[in-house]
């Protein structure tokens, strides 16, 4: 059996940039627009006026301040509300290929690899432009890699979970090397009308070298000492987007078949779980909580990771022990622990420990632990 390695970390960031204040501004005429275009039945008690959003709560209740996203305008715009990615042609490449290429370059570069040393491809993400051919398969192509490819996708656990797969391949010697990309655009399936949610997400792509640690020459290499995974079926987080919808009875495109959830139930439930794998995890392995150096959380809510750490540690986190990305990120799905890990690396000496950990819809909840070489 090989040993695993991560040797390149990649992260591509959308070109815009939307604040919360930006984002409420537009609701906001939305929904002034709303309440005054059903003034009669709301007076009647037939309609329900909408609320306004506020740029405050949602600092304060997600520590998101701004987001990325594939397309600004059509967000913004109150008589579109989704952003606008116009359809491409078959003989172009798909906007999540796009994405995924320009994080995979830049693993690739960080772990001193060229296509030629790569045998597979994992597209692991919450939302596929298409269901095939597979985006993986036409990433493969569009950087040259030989071997195979293939799309995945557990919601925000995504790469966690196909870094795992990914370990899993190099392990038993059915790759040299495997690049897990994770291309998110949550924009395209948020509803950005509906105040509890709009301000959850935006968009980026990240992207992982798994490597056989024997080949790896990087400057940048974390030895993967385990992966713990763990799903637990839950209505809470939902997406009932799907091929059947056409055959289905009422609009394709009704509001629930965007993404909804029951934030506070997911809170309470998700908390405990993911910090009792972590601590399981590190128990079977050996190694004290108070010896992990920094834990990549998971971006959907500051208050969530600082509890998650609390519990572990027993006490507070230092800043530097859970980078928060979110705030100028928000929560791009699978793409977040990968970008807090990315972004929050270099300064560890060799020999630190660190855990990436992922959950989300599903449940689903990955712990995969590093060791810095
Ligand atoms: N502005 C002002 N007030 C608001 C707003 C708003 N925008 N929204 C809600 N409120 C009000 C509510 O009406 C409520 O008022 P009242 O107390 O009078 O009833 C009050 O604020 C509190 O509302 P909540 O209880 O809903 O607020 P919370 O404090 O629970 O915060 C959060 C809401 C931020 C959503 C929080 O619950 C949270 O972050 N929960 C965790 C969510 C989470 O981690 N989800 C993971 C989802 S991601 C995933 O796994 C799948 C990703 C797939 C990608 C999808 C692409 C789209």
């Amino acid at each position: 059996m090989h040993k695993a390695v991560i040797s390149g970390t990649g992260l591509y960031t959308p070109p815009h940039s939307i604040s919360n204040d930006e984002l409420v501004a537009a609701f906001n005429t939305y929904v002034n627009q709303y309440n005054d275009q059903h003034a009669a039945a709301i007076e009647r008690g037939e309609a329900e006026a909408l609320a306004e959003s506020s740029a405050a709560f949602i600092e304060k209740a997600s520590g998101i301040q701004s987001r990325y996203v594939m397309d600004k305008t059509g967000i913004l715009d109150p008589q579109r509300m989704k952003p606008r990615l116009p359809e491409r042609g078959n003989d172009e490449p798909s906007i999540l290929c796009e994405m995924a290429v320009s994080a995979a370059r830049q693993a690739l570069q960080r772990a001193g690899r060229t296509a030629a040393d790569v045998d597979a491809v994992i597209v692991a993400c919450s939302n596929l432009q298409r269901p095939y051919p597979a985006i993986a398969i036409e990433v493969q192509q569009a950087l040259g890699i030989a071997g195979f490819g293939f799309d995945m996708n557990v919601a925000c656990s995504s790469a966690t979970f196909g870094i795992q797969t990914a370990c899993n391949a190099v392990q038993l010697g059915q790759a040299r090397a495997v690049l897990v990309v994770d291309p998110e655009i949550c924009t395209g399936h948020l509803n950005f009308r509906d105040r509890d949610s709009h301000f959850i997400f935006g968009d980026a792509a990240t992207a992982v070298l798994v490597e056989r640690a024997d080949l790896a020459s990087s400057a940048h290499q974390f030895d993967i000492v385990g992966t713990k995974l763990l799903t637990q079926f839950s209505n809470n987080i939902r997406n009932n987007f799907g091929f059947l919808n056409r055959a289905e009875e009422g609009p394709a495109l009704a509001a629930e078949k965007l993404f909804v959830q029951e934030g506070r139930k997911v809170f309470r439930e998700v908390c405990p779980m993911v910090a009792e794998l972590i601590g399981q995890h590190l128990a079977e392995q050996g190694i004290a909580v108070e010896a992990v150096q920094r834990f990549w959380l998971h971006q959907a809510n500051l208050s969530m990771n600082q509890l998650i750490v609390k519990k572990l540690l027993g006490r507070d986190a230092e800043p530097h022990e859970a980078p928060v990305i979110l705030d100028r990120y928000a929560n791009t799905s699978s793409a977040g622990s990968v970008i807090a890990l990315h972004l929050h690396q270099d300064d560890l000496p060799s020999g630190a420990l660190g855990v990436l950990s992922s959950f989300g819809a599903g449940y689903s909840i990955g712990s995969v632990i590093l060791r810095k070489r």
